[in-house]
Order: C-alpha cells, then sequence, then structure tokens
C-alpha cells in the first residue's frame, strides 16, 4: 500500500479520534479472511449442501442430472435472499442459510474484526460500526454496538405473522427444513433484510446519522453494489468526511472516497488503527 497515502490516512483518523466520530462501514470482504464468501465468491463457489440434505438418489451436487455443475453453482444469491425465493422452494433456501450458519459459528472474528473492537475500547464514543454483513464477527470481536442494516443469519423469524392466539416463538416450530409452527403451518426465515424488503428503520436511521456526523468514514470490504447501503459513503463525503476505501479491488463507490487504500480488511485496519 502507498505509505504517503498511508500516513494521511492516519492523519485524518489521529484527527477524528480527538475532535469527532470514525464511522466504518463494513461489506463480505471484511469477513473474506474469516473464512466467510463474499456474495462475489459466492456466485462462483457454493459447496453443495451436506450429502444428507440431498434426496436419496439425487447426486451430491443439488443439481438435477446433467445440470453440468449443480444448481447452487449458478443462482444469483439476490434470487436467493429474496421472499419469493424462498416461497418458490423453501427448502433450497433454508439449506442455502443452514449451511451458512454453520460457516458463521465456525468462523473466527480476523485481524481486521479485532482491531476495531480494540480501538472501540480504547476509544469508547468515537467509533461507529455500520455493517452489511448478517455474521456475528465484528460482535464477537468486541464492537456489540455495531449497526446492522442487513439483520442477523443465527436469528430464526417467522415468514408472517402467526394465525391470532397462535402466538408460538419460533423456537417452538416443528423441527423441518424449514421449520414451521404446529398450529397454522407459518414456516420458519432467517432473520436477515430480503432483496425488496425494507431495512430496519433503527438502523438506516442510526446508520445515516453516524455518516453525517463522522469526520473520517472508512468503507471496507464492499462492492457498493447493494443500496441503500452504499450509499452511505456518498453522504457522509457529502456531509464533511473525510472518506477512504479499504478493497484490495475496484468497488462501484470508488468515485466517493477522497483515498482508495488497495489491500485486505485484516492487513490493512491494524496498520492503521492499532497505536492510535
Ligand atoms: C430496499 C442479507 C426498499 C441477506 C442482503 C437503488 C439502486 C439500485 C437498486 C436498488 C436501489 N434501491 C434498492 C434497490 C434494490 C436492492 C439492491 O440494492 N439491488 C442491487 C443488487 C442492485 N436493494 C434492496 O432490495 C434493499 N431493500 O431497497 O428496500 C425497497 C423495498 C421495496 C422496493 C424497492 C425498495 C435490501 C438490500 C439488502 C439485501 N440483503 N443481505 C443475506 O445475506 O442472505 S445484501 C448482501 O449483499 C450483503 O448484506 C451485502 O449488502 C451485499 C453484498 O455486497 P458486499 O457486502 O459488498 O459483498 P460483495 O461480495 O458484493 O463484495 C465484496 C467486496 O469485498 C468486493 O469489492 C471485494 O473486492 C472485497 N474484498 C474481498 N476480499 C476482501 C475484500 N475487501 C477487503 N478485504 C478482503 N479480504
Amino acid at each position: 500500500m502507498d505509505n504517503a497515502l498511508h500516513a494521511t490516512a492516519r492523519e485524518h483518523l489521529r484527527e477524528a479520534c480527538r475532535a469527532g466520530g470514525i464511522a466504518v462501514l463494513t461489506g463480505a470482504g471484511m469477513s473474506a479472511e474469516s473464512g466467510i464468501p463474499t456474495f462475489r465468491d459466492a456466485v462462483l463457489s457454493i459447496p453443495s449442501p451436506p450429502a444428507a440434505a440431498v434426496p436419496r438418489g439425487e447426486s451430491a451436487v443439488l443439481g438435477r442430472p446433467g445440470d453440468g455443475g449443480g444448481l447452487w453453482s449458478r443462482f444469483d444469491p439476490a434470487q436467493l435472499a429474496s421472499e419469493e425465493g424462498f416461497r418458490a422452494d423453501p427448502q433450497r433456501v433454508w439449506d442455502w442459510y443452514a449451511e451458512r450458519r454453520d460457516g458463521v459459528r465456525a468462523a473466527q472474528p480476523n485481524a481486521g474484526h479485532r482491531a476495531l473492537g480494540a480501538f472501540a475500547a480504547r476509544h469508547p464514543g468515537v467509533l461507529a460500526v455500520i455493517t452489511q454483513n448478517v455474521d456475528d464477527l465484528h460482535q464477537r470481536a468486541g464492537n456489540t454496538d455495531a449497526i446492522r442494516l442487513h439483520g442477523d443469519i443465527l436469528e430464526d423469524r417467522w415468514l408472517q405473522a402467526c394465525r391470532p392466539g397462535c402466538g408460538r416463538a419460533p423456537a417452538s416450530a416443528v423441527p423441518g427444513r424449514p421449520p414451521r409452527c404446529a398450529d397454522c403451518g407459518n414456516l420458519v426465515r432467517p432473520g436477515v433484510v430480503w432483496f425488496g424488503e425494507m431495512l430496519p428503520s433503527h438502523a438506516i436511521d442510526a446508520a445515516e446519522r453516524a455518516a453525517r456526523s463522522c469526520l473520517v468514514m472508512l468503507v471496507v470490504g464492499t462492492s457498493g453494489a447493494v443500496w441503500p447501503a452504499a450509499g452511505l459513503a456518498g453522504l457522509a463525503r457529502r456531509s464533511g468526511a473525510w472518506v477512504a476505501i479499504v478493497n484490495p479491488h475496484e468497488s462501484e463507490i470508488d468515485a466517493e472516497a477522497h483515498a482508495v487504500l488497495r489491500g485486505t480488511a485484516a492487513q490493512l485496519l491494524p496498520r492503521l488503527l492499532d497505536d492510535l
């Protein structure tokens, strides 16, 4: 990484530490070095579900004979991550989330997550972490107040309101793929924000407040392809913040940044934050 740019970034961060605030917007790239595939990667190589999940007589790759390469590797996550996709094939979408949940439980926060957690402990009230990620790695690294724009993959929710008087908790659902309500057949879905669904208003409001008030915004590991999250970088810039991107590759919001730091989250965040 360009040392002059690095020094400039640290100067802005030091200033923001002293008088103001720092917002960090993260995406799937933040968790890539923890072994969680990004959405970009997901399009390329979703592993096939556990053998047990494959109906008897079907190939290990959840594809139909002759699919060549397997159904999963050819589906766009945006189709799977939608109410429409879930209603069209609840079992397939549930299996996809079950596989991702296993991946999240098996993953550990990386050096980037830990640098943000340690920074927040050293500078209470200075840092706002805003994440698109549905994993719990920021929280496990100490940023328990991270703003979750797209929900929590480990949380269960009912697909719709249960029949009046039903009032069961998702945890009491009859096991299955997906689990369902014993009384009204309501399906359990993951507690994430699907495409076409509104973000939780408390989360987007808090994120916009942080973007408007921060002196520095670091944008880490996002392609900037998904809205309204991608708009937060521009909002911070228009509100007077110094915006820097941390990403080994080009993103769709590079133009919003004052500086683009080409590198990974686990490499660069410790270097940027550790002795501030
Ligand atoms: C909504 C949860 C209101 C589920 C997710 C305006 C313009 C265009 C489209 C829209 C618009 N407004 C709304 C839309 C529609 C849509 C949208 O944005 N579509 C896109 C695809 C064009 N938005 C919505 O539907 C949102 N809702 O707008 O509601 C509404 C309602 C009704 C009708 C109209 C409007 C809801 C969006 C949330 C969807 N849910 N996740 C789940 O996870 O299963 S989004 C999901 O995908 C992630 O949470 C994340 O947000 C996104 C993936 O993006 P990234 O995180 O950036 O990951 P990606 O793989 O793309 O990139 C990784 C990056 O990391 C790369 O740049 C790579 O270079 C970098 N990288 C890799 N390794 C590293 C690294 N960086 C650092 N270190 C590394 N080691």
